[in-house]
């Protein structure tokens, strides 16, 4: 799976050189001064987001960095070069954390943010730096300083204003896949989207808006059941939930029964998700036929528990631009109230 949201990073920044005794040796010049020049600085480390990538897949091969070291100072007053530094690359929305402590050290959500996590040692004075008038001749200087070790944890989690969940077969990547020009994949069985998905929709007045379709949830995913929970970091960020339910089974209050499924699954997980505003999508309506009067009995169910919902059919079209509408609604308000 080429998609990877979690990887703890081994980092360590270059250390510092040491300062050099040294002291001047010319033919004629008796006793000259010292010129020990001073070591450079350790190489730095910093990570820094790239708004070409999606993923932490690069780190999973490669998640150790060692900075180069400062060099040493040198005799006739030469001072060592600094070690280089070097940026680790990671996609916006990546948060990073103290692996050890667990203390979040940054999130960083804009493009081209630069973080240092690791900062290189200094370089220790040589010892033209500690002549005075009473010690003319010092036969020492400093070391240089170590770098910083530490363990750093990067977590993903993508930027996006609507997430789509649901249980698998729902119809979540049709949705994505019909209102964006995202390609996430569709099939007829479950657990066909594995990894999560963005798409840009717009709408009039050329504003837009980002969906993140997630893999599907089913009932036991906080124990593990499926592909589990951890997708949902995905949407934790988003302002508006998706709940996009098959329409077209049989049983009337199927609908409700999954929607309570998810909810479930939803509290289990927590970090504020069931607090989100959310919109019930009842999907596939094109192939309830004859059996209208089940769509509305299962919107009654909805209102009745004071839910948002509409019925729509991802893979006709039907009611597609209604929900846009309401989507771009919605969102605008959640601004206006910030
Ligand atoms: N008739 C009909 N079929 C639909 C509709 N929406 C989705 N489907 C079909 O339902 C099946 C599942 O659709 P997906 O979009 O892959 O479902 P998903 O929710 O993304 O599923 P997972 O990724 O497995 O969680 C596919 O065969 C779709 O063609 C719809 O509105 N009408
Ligand atoms: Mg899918």
């Amino acid at each position: 799976m080429s998609f990877v949201d979690e990887i703890t990073v081994y980092v360590k920044s270059g250390d510092g050189g040491d300062g050099c005794v040294s002291f001047r040796r010319e033919k004629f010049v008796p006793k000259g001064g010292p010129n020990g020049g001073d070591g450079g600085r350790g190489g730095n480390i910093y990570i820094v987001t790239d708004g070409n990538l999606s993923s932490l897949m690069d780190l999973k091969y490669k998640h150790r960095f060692n900075a180069q070291r400062g060099r040493h100072g040198m005799g006739k007053n030469c001072h060592g070069r600094a070690g280089s530094d070097i940026t680790i690359r990671v996609p916006v929305g990546t948060v990073v954390t103290d692996a050890e402590s667990g203390d979040v050290i940054a999130d960083l959500v804009k493009i081209d943010e630069k973080l240092l996590v690791a900062q290189g040692g200094r370089g220790g004075k040589g010892n033209a730096r500690f002549a005075t008038s009473t010690n003319q001749a010092p036969r020492y200087a400093e070391p240089g300083e170590p770098g910083e070790e530490k363990k750093i944890r990067l977590e993903l989690k993508l930027l996006a204003d609507v997430g789509i969940i649901g249980l698998p077969n729902a119809g979540k990547s049709t949705l994505i896949s019909r209102i964006s020009a995202s390609h996430s994949k569709v099939a007829p069985y479950p657990f066909t989207t594995l990894s999560p998905h963005l798409g840009v929709v717009n709408f009039h007045d050329f504003r837009s808006f980002v969906v993140a379709d997630i893999p599907g949830l089913i009932k036991g995913a906080h124990k593990g059941v499926g592909l589990g929970l951890k997708f949902l970091r995905h949407i934790e960020r988003t302002n508006l939930l998706l709940h996009i339910i098959d329409a077209s089974a049989d049983i009337p209050d199927a609908p409700l029964k999954d929607f309570e499924t998810i909810q479930e699954e939803l509290k289990a997980y927590g970090h504020g998700l069931t607090e989100k505003k959310q919109i019930v999508v009842l999907n596939k309506i094109d192939i309830l036929g004859k059996n209208k009067d089940r769509l509305s009995d299962a919107c009654r169910l909805f209102d009745d528990i004071g839910a948002d919902v509409c019925a729509v059919s991802a893979l006709t079209g039907e009611g597609i631009d209604g929900l846009i509408e309401r989507v771009g609604d919605n969102l605008l308000k959640e601004k206006e109230s910030v």
